[in-house]
């Protein structure tokens, strides 16, 4: 057992993953069912395809062509349950320090919560700051949108740069993508997130910056590249509008943590919008951080989002463990990363606005997962945290499914589509299903040596092409991609990563390895842009490749 207390708040007392009894259940169980097939299972029971779903919300998951039997689900929602999952999740709504090595609440479910809702967090109620900001985000992106808000010169605002990294870009760009459709279309929003100036040259490209507004994200205010984008941002700025260094004050605002550190850099604190360090970054689009989304899409489609956010965290909270949806995606994730022993996921969205989902996705995953101790800082001796990959279909379909569907690793893929267009242009929407429904039958069922000797097949080719079949898929079909419901998505997905971390008992909610590679580079920089020859106490490797660099810069 853990010890109760990690010189901060209490961690849960619950025994190790492999000391769980339900683990050592599906140990054995494991050994009955890996060799089994789809095809057979299917075969045995005619109503495997209806049985093995679950609907709620619009959402209707079919996990039927997993490997997995009845028993298998039955314990792996035991396992869940003894995780403490139902005890975490409660911890969590309530605001508990449920980050324990940073000993953080972890709350994004506040900032969707309904404006009568009660979340303390130290005795505090947090909700209404949350509605406060999201008033004050409503009335900016009004302003904006209506041209009521101009920039320094009297122009209307028709380009929002949103400069950020990490948590504080992938989320906004991913949902600003997923829902262009949705978007004010004379008004452009474009991304900066590298240090690579590149990144600036290109998002700022033709853009005039008197009809130019700069969100900078940073919920520290410490980030590198951000605030090294947003220093470039305001000298091109300012020297696109003649040298005035005040016309800064229309045409950049601020979404951080840290008051001090905008108003050091110059930004008025009433063009600040706040966020609070119980949001973490890669669960933070929903608040503030959204703010140029909002901008994009309006304060109303940004509600209706936040809507489907919190409809599936009643799900989560309320739903029993075996038709909860979080906890069916998540524990047929832990099937397969620690007894199948996947390494990756495929996330692959039928729907060509989720382009940036997988990216998202993997971000949202791998930086909560991908821990090697428990609650109690001792080394696992598990498999934790999932590679998650993927594109929009069919896209991906012509490039590497080849390699799921032929090649010799497990790959668990998710398919996601929707049963309305939202372009109905001829058949387009039709095929596109067709696809994502080929292949998940083709995964599951293959083609095996008789088929292709009854298609005629040289018997030569036929070892090339066969495909065994037996590759898991679960597939999620929702009504129609809106604001709503892609709210609903990322919350799934959200508290599928959380779901996972409770069964590996580990904390997703510290980044610890980011706050390396953010210190390292600190101590390069100086000695590739020293003048002098730097006396260089690397590793021969790295002091070559600086050498090397200095030479040819
Ligand atoms: C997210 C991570 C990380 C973070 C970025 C940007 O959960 O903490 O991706 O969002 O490093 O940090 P700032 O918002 O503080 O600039």
């Amino acid at each position: 057992m853990p010890p109760e207390e990690v010189g901060g708040p209490s961690v849960p007392a619950v025994p190790s993953l492999e000391d769980r009894p339900a683990f050592a259940e599906l140990q054995e169980h494991f050994q009955e069912v890996r060799e089994l097939r789809l095809k057979e299972l299917f075969g045995q029971d005619p109503q495997r395809g209806v049985a093995l779903t679950a609907a709620a919300l619009g959402f209707y998951l079919d996990y039927s062509k997993n490997r997995v039997t009845s028993e298998t689900m039955r314990l792996l929602v035991r396992l869940a349950q003894e995780s403490g999952l139902p005890e975490r999740i409660e911890a969590m709504f309530s605001g508990a320090r449920i980050n324990v090595s940073e000993q953080r609440s972890v709350l994004h479910v506040a900032l969707r919560a309904p404006r009568d809702a009660v979340i303390l967090v130290d005795g505090h109620n947090v909700v209404p700051q949350v509605h406060q900001a999201l008033d004050q985000m409503g009335d900016f992106a009004t302003r904006v949108r209506d041209g009521r808000w101009l920039g320094h010169t009297g122009k209307r605002i028709r380009n929002v740069v949103n400069i950020g990294i990490g948590g504080s870009d992938l989320g906004p760009m991913m949902a600003y993508e997923a829902l262009r459709d949705y978007a004010k279309v004379d008004l452009a929003l474009r991304f900066v997130s590298n240090i690579d100036a590149s990144d600036f040259v290109e998002a700022t490209r033709g853009l005039d910056p008197a009809e130019t507004l700069f969100v900078v994200c940073s919920k520290s205010w410490h980030t590198l590249e951000t605030l090294t984008n947003a220093e470039t941002a305001r000298d091109w700025l300012v020297a696109g509008l003649g040298g005035e260094r005040q016309a800064t004050a229309r045409h950049f605002v601020a979404v951080s943590t840290n008051q001090e550190g905008v108003a050091e850099f110059g930004i008025d604190p009433a063009n600040m919008f706040p966020f609070w360090d119980w949001v973490g970054g890669r669960y933070s689009y929903d608040s503030a951080i959204g703010l140029s989304l909002m901008i994009a899409i309006g304060p109303e489609r940004f509600r209706e989002m936040l809507v489907g956010f919190r409809a599936m965290d009643e799900h989560f909270r309320t739903a029993p463990l075996e038709r909860n949806l979080p906890v069916l995606l998540a524990v047929l994730a832990v099937w397969y990363n620690n007894f199948f022993g996947a390494e990756t996921q495929a996330v692959l969205p039928y729907d060509h606005y989720l382009g940036r989902f997988p990216a998202y996705l993997q971000q949202l995953e791998m930086e909560s997962n991908g821990k090697h101790v428990d609650l109690a800082g001792r080394t696992v001796g598990y498999q934790t945290g999932q590679i998650i990959w993927g594109q929009p279909g069919t896209n991906g379909q012509h490039a590497f499914y080849q390699l799921i569907h032929q090649g010799t690793k497990l790959i668990p893929c998710d398919f996601i589509g929707f049963c309305e267009a939202l372009h109905p242009l001829g058949r387009h929407h039709d095929l596109l299903m067709a696809n994502l429904l080929a292949q998940t039958e083709a995964l599951a069922f293959g083609r095996t040596v008789e088929e292709l000797t009854a298609a005629g097949t040289p018997e030569w080719q036929i070892p090339f092409r066969v495909c065994d079949g037996n590759r898991p898929t679960t597939t999620i079909l929702i009504d129609r991609l809106t604001p709503e419901s892609l709210g609903k998505l990322v919350a799934l997905y959200e508290h599928k990563a959380f779901v996972e971390g409770v069964i590996w008992g580990i904390d997703s909610f510290d980044q610890w390895g980011v706050e390396l590679g953010k210190l390292l580079a600190d101590r390069i920089t100086p000695e590739l842009e020293s003048r002098l020859d730097p006396s260089l106490e690397h590793d021969s490797s790295t002091n070559e490749l600086i050498r090397r660099y200095r030479r040819l810069r």
